[in-house]
């Protein structure tokens, strides 16, 4: 049995499940039953008890702290130990004065623990022993997941190392490829289709053979425009994926203190159109989409009907 971590790395909020991982794992019972199986792993939530659950949602939230990039900025020495440190340039240009001073003791005292504390969690998810670790990353997980890979490739460099999401569509995924060797595999837009050709791949003994996939990115397909600037094939949203949020509850389980001292509710998604109605006519400046995922394709109304009655009652 195959087995696949995906990973939800801070600073993703803490009371919401990631969509993208739980769709994924759906793929990996549905396509690959009895031979591979996937496990979604909330390490953000671990992450928001590390830091206080307060910090960790001004962190993940608040305007003060998203545009300082101080969620990368954390896990920075041990993505790339080899780089300088930069506490003095970076307390520098944010966080001056004595305004912050409680702000930056408390932040290089929790920046200290972490290499620890990301060790006690690959030990306690048990990622140096899967066959394969996914990370998802949207907007501050990029330099998070790159940390954690690295410490997972240290432990058992057989041990394959994936990530998608926003921070992945082309071009931006193939510069991860790269110039980040610990990462085995971009994948670069939808990856519903790409993910499990990928775990065929690695089931047959050839995970190389997806670098001929266009959507999946390695450091030998990405300076081929072909793969470089590709992504994945898209799957049709009537073929319908009920997300998996079986970790997100028993991650809000093993976790009372974050809705206990927490100001955020727990709450759950649905998806019942992809793309951008607005966005395909004139697409916004700041926008993140690209092109080619603009397009606005909507779910048949009787399936998003059984998706709503779904999540009121999983069990019926
Ligand atoms: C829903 C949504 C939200 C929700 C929920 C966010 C959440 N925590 O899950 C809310 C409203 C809270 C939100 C908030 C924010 N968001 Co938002 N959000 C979206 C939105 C509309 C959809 C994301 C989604 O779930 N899609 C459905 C899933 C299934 O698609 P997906 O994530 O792309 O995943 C697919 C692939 O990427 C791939 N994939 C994803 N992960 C992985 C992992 C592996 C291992 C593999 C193989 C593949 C893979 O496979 C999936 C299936 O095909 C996108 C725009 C968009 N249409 O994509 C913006 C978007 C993700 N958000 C964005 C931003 C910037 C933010 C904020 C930072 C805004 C802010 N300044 O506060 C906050 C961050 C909140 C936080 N800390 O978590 C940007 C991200 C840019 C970037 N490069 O990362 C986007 C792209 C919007 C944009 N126009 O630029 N957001
Ligand atoms: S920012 Fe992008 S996704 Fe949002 S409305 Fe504008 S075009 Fe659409």
């Amino acid at each position: 049995m195959l087995r696949i971590a995906l990973v939800n790395m801070p600073f993703a909020d803490w009371n919401r499940p990631s969509f993208a991982l739980g769709q994924l794992s759906t793929l990996v019972s549905r396509e690959f039953d009895g031979r591979a199986r996937a496990r979604v792993c909330y390490l953000n939530q671990d992450m928001a008890e590390y830091f206080g659950t307060r910090l960790y949602e001004s962190l993940s939230v608040s305007h003060d702290h998203v545009d300082t990039g101080i969620g990368d900025w954390l896990f920075r020495h041990l993505a790339f130990p080899d780089a300088p440190d930069t506490a003095a340039e970076y307390f520098q240009r944010y966080y001056r004065g004595a305004r912050w001073e409680d702000f930056r003791d408390r932040i290089l005292r929790a920046r200290d623990g972490l290499r620890g504390f990301c060790a006690e969690l690959i030990g306690r998810y048990r990622l140096d022993e899967a066959a394969i670790v996914g990370f998802s990353s949207m907007f501050a997980q990029h330099v998070p997941s790159m940390a954690l890979t690295r410490m997972i490739k240290e432990r058992n460099p057989r041990t394959l190392v994936v990530l998608g999401g926003a921070n992945c569509e082309a071009p931006m995924g193939a510069v991860v490829a790269e110039h980040v060797p610990a990462v085995d595999f971009v994948f670069s837009g939808p990856a519903l289709h790409t993910f499990g050709q990928f775990v065929q791949c690695v089931l047959d003994g050839e995970p190389a053979r997806a670098d001929t996939i266009p959507g999946i990115i390695s450091s030998r397909n990405c300076r081929d425009p072909r793969f470089r600037t590709a992504i994945g094939a898209e799957r049709d949203i009537d073929d319908y994926f009920l997300p998996d949020y079986a970790g997100f509850s028993d991650a809000l389980d093993s976790h009372p203190e974050l809705r206990r001292t927490g100001t955020s509710e727990p709450m759950l998604f649905f998806e019942t159109s992809r793309g951008c109605w607005w966005g395909q006519r004139s697409h916004c400046t700041f926008c993140g989409l690209n092109g080619e995922s603009m397009a606005f394709r909507a779910m048949a109304p009787e399936l998003a009907v059984r998706q709503f009655e779904w999540l009121l009652d999983p069990a019926g």
